[in-house]
């Protein structure tokens, strides 16, 4: 194993004392090992004697040449992380031979097998696992790379670029030769080698060159394609028209594989896929199923140009391609299906998962200062809070120039490996803004946090709006360190019959009743003029920064902003403020052994959402459904696990009831007897028939409904033509309280698995909805562990059964701290074979200190017990800084 618990700081970066100019790649595979030869042509970089360092990991070197001599031993030393030759002249050829065993890489990275295929994962440091090499994302050179293999058992052999050659060998084998017009770093190296089926289509680019697209699967997934392949196609046509960029190869290949540790990677002209983010079918793949293939495909695809053709200097600037990327992802998603939809769910995510990880022990800056293993750094302050901050560069400079900005960057930086000031210099540049300021968002970690207040003078017909931000204390910096963030809010103010026309000097106004303003000082107050009577001032439209933010509204205010404002994220958000608070009193009330009330407006909004018409499905489904458990908990210190858990099931039983026969008419007006569509109106429908559907479940049937719950769930479970009708039903049997609806669950559970158990992706909707359940989860997970369905080296099966149950709140946090001693036990024995799946498992039993002191102990004594085993390095960073200071081992 590789040196566990060395830091890499930033500030330590370094250009490559030589550089690769080309590199050429043959790989012999054959069943207990395969063969790797490279032949590197190297050049020195400037004056200096500096020994040749690469990269090497796990690698068995059978031969070593230097200008075509074998090297002898005291020439170059190895130890388990490099080869190093002393001296080496300024232009050389080395040429390496190793053996590698694919089949026993159970980590994932490198080249690895999945089922009876071989595959590459080398995003971060995967190359390192196949031969000797300049492993750095600032190395880039031009490749060619040889495949031989079984021409029986392996029939397609794929790398990076275009084909030029291929032929027979004797005894039954063949070959393939790619090569990469495109230099690249080693990151984006790729190859496969299987028996796949492929689906062909082509796209025409806007300058009039024609590339084949093609997507590789298991010949009986070749009926779920068809939705990655529209997906790319648009995503294609949508990057031409949206930023100019055109693909620049002759081909673009995707292939699915089932062992994948992440969602997919973008490796030059050869993505390749985990099966969950390519393959979806209307019978087998729910809606957001679908969304996510979407989103992916398009995510890797845009890569092309935000990571390949420019790619990242450093690791640290890994949020150069993945915010960037993740920014024109949910663009793109937000034209194909619903805007404010796509909003919605892109902030849940970031105020709960984010916000939770800006608050926890491993709390980094979207482009972090060090790191023990980068790969713990693939997350959601990188990606989701990077994509924020790109957003913000944009609203700041407006649709126009931030387009002149990255055209100026994609042109400067073509073919280089850029940073995130690089970036931000071509938007300062086109803009003439100033944008020093601005970086702090870059370098500091945690949630900023932004307080309003507003006084209105009837007198001066002005409104005051004070704002106020902090940003707390974070593992690399205190609250007093932090200096105050740019934070534009787009905002508006309402009247009782409309919104005021907005007067403010410091505003940029985007219509009469929009505008920004920026606040840049830790305190500022804004004035508005000409406002007739005192107004609800709808705050961060469209959640216009990364923050929490808090105004002093009343229940009233909440509700103005709910029916009336011309913002459809904040009519969502202002629900959210709503019911959070109503979740809140019910809570305190129940605590205090008081019976709960939920207030009558509350309810009555939610009727004139439900009847109304006009709205879109999807809205109301958002805005009826009520914050999760993890979003309350995000709020609180320390979080109340059980009593958010049960005020929020008092409120939703609430909801139903006195909405019933509502409830009961919206579900039968969105039942579909239409051909299935995964377009944004057909899933709007779904999901609000669904949501009717858990409401009408949520109350019992002995006294009121007119058809019993237990079967109209029934029937939607039997009848359902696609799996979101399906799995709906499923889930509401599975966790519902009531004895009709759980006698029926168990035979729901098994007539699902009969049914799809030869689909390995709705067996993983199978068993996280049984992870999910609202009761007993932990004893369901135990027997599926050695469920015959189960397997624990695939990262999805790990994800669907141990991940999900460590999210579902109340069960993972038991108060016996069974859940804890479950996963730390999982983690503990999957960290020998897959520490990147390990380092991700721990994260809930990391995120201690905000909960009761009871819970804390319990966290803590599983962390301990973890540290005391031998541990690979990217679960050593977690846990070691995740231990309280005084207590970390090693
Ligand atoms: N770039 C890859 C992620 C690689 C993760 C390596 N541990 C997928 C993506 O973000 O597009
Ligand atoms: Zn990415």
């Amino acid at each position: 194993m590789s040196s566990v618990g060395v830091t890499t700081y930033l500030k330590d970066y370094q250009a490559p004392e030589y550089s690769i100019l080309t590199t050429q790649l043959q790989f012999a595979l054959f069943d207990d090992y395969t063969a790797v030869t490279a032949e590197l042509n190297f050049k020195r970089n400037g004056e200096h004697s500096a020994p040749l360092k690469l990269h090497g990991q796990q690698l068995k070197l059978v031969s070593i040449e230097l200008n075509g001599v074998p090297l002898s031993a005291e020439h170059y030393s190895l130890d388990d992380e490099f080869l190093t030759i002393h001296t080496v002249p300024a232009e050389f050829t080395l040429k390496t031979s190793v053996h590698i065993e694919p089949h026993k890489n159970t980590a994932l990275e490198g080249l690895y097998r999945s089922r009876s295929m071989y595959c590459t994962q080398c995003e971060a440091e995967g190359f390192r696992k196949i031969t000797y090499y300049l492993d750095r994302p600032d190395a880039m050179s031009s490749f060619t790379t040889r495949i031989e293999a079984d021409k029986t058992l392996y029939p397609l052999l794929l790398s990076n670029g275009n084909l030029i050659a291929q032929g027979e060998l004797e005894q039954g084998r063949h070959f393939a030769t790619w090569q990469d017009p495109f230099k690249k770093p080693a990151y984006l190296f790729a190859l496969v080698a299987g028996d796949l089926a492929c689906v062909q289509d082509s796209f025409v680019t806007c300058s009039g060159r024609a590339v084949a697209l093609k997507i590789f699967v298991e010949a009986k997934d070749l009926d779920k394609c068809d939705h990655a392949m529209a997906s790319l196609k648009n995503a294609m046509q949508w990057d031409e028209q949206v930023y100019g960029r055109e693909y620049d190869l002759d081909i673009f290949m995707i292939v699915a594989v089932d062992d994948f540790n992440m969602g997919a990677m973008e490796n030059k002209g050869l993505n390749i896929f985990n099966t969950s983010c390519v393959l979806a079918h209307p019978a087998t793949t729910t809606d957001a199923g679908f969304a996510r293939v979407e989103g992916v495909v398009a995510h890797e695809y845009f890569h092309n140009w935000s990571g390949n053709r420019v790619t990242c200097r450093d690791w640290f600037q890994l949020s150069l391609k993945e915010g960037f990327t993740v920014f024109r992802d949910e663009e793109f998603s937000a034209d194909m299906l619903s805007r404010t939809v796509k909003r919605v769910e892109s902030v849940n995510l970031l105020r709960t998962a984010q916000f939770a990880e800006d608050a926890g022990p491993m709390a980094h800056p979207v482009r972090p200062s060090s790191y023990m293993e980068i790969s713990n750094f693939y997350t959601l302050t990188v990606y989701e809070k990077g994509a924020e901050v790109v957003r913000m560069v944009h609203s700041l400079l407006g649709k126009e120039l931030f387009r002149r900005g990255t055209d100026m960057y994609f042109s400067r930086h073509d073919g280089q490996a850029a940073t995130i000031e690089e970036f931000i210099a071509c938007m300062a540049e086109v803009s003439g803004r100033d944008f020093s300021q601005f970086m702090h968002w870059y370098n500091q970690a945690g949630t900023p946090e932004v307080e309003f207040s507003g006084r209105y003078s009837q007198q001066e017909q002005r409104f005051y709006l004070t704002v106020r931000q902090s940003c707390p204390s974070t593992p690399e910096a205190s609250a007093a360190q932090k200096q105050p963030l740019v934070i534009p809010i787009q905002m508006g103010l309402l009247g009782p019959t409309g919104a005021y026309p907005l007067h403010c000097a410091e505003l940029n106004t985007s219509s009469a009743t929009n505008g920004v303003i920026e606040l840049t000082q830790p305190e500022h107050t804004f004035i508005f003029e000409q406002v007739p009577n005192v107004p609800v001032p709808s705050l961060l439209r469209g959640f216009s920064a990364p923050v929490k933010w808090h105004y002093p509204y009343s229940k009233a205010d909440l509700l103005t902003i709910v029916l009336q404002d011309e913002d459809g994220f904040n009519r969502w958000d202002a629900m959210q403020q709503y019911a959070v608070r109503l979740i809140g009193e019910i809570n305190t009330a129940l605590t205090a052994g008081n019976t709960a009330a939920v207030d009558a407006d509350f309810l009555e909004a939610c009727r004139a959402l439900l009847i109304n018409e006009t709205l879109d499905p999807a809205m109301v489904a958002l805005m009826l459904d009520l914050p999760s458990e993890a979003y309350l908990a995000e709020q609180q210190n320390p979080m109340d696990i059980d009593g958010n858990h049960r005020a929020r099931e008092f409120l939703r039983s609430a909801l139903a009831e006195h909405l019933l026969p509502l409830w009961h008419q919206v579900y039968t007006r969105l039942l579909d007897t239409g051909p299935f569509s995964a377009r944004a109106e057909a899933v709007a429908r779904r999901s609000l028939k669904n949501l009717a559907l858990s409401y009408i479940a949520a109350v019992d049937n002995s006294t009121h409904a007119p058809i019993s719950p237990a079967h109209i769930v029934a029937a939607q479970f039997n009848s359902a033509a696609n799996m979101t009708d399906s799995l709906a039903a499923l889930k509401i049997a599975v966790n519902s309280p009531f004895g009709a609806l759980q006698a029926q669950a168990s035979t729901m559970l098994e007539e699902f698995f009969t049914r799809w158990q030869h689909e390995p992706l709705v067996v993983n909707l199978w068993l996280s909805t049984q992870a999910a359940a609202a009761s007993g989860a932990l004893k369901r997970v135990q027997t599926l562990l050695t469920h015959p369905a189960y397997d624990g080296k695939n990262p999805n099966k790990i994800r669907a059964l141990v991940g999900v149950f460590s999210q579902n709140l109340t069960q993972f946090h038991a108060a016996s701290g069974a859940g804890y001693e479950f996963l730390a036990r999982q983690v503990v024995s999957l960290d020998q074979l897959n520490p990147q799946i390990a380092a991700r498992l721990i994260a809930p039993l990391t995120k201690w200190q905000r909960q009761n002191p009871a819970r804390q102990a319990l966290m803590l004594a599983q962390l301990r017990w973890i540290a005391g085993h031998p541990l690979s390095n990217d679960l050593f960073e977690v846990v070691t800084k995740s231990l309280p200071a005084d207590n970390r081992a090693g």
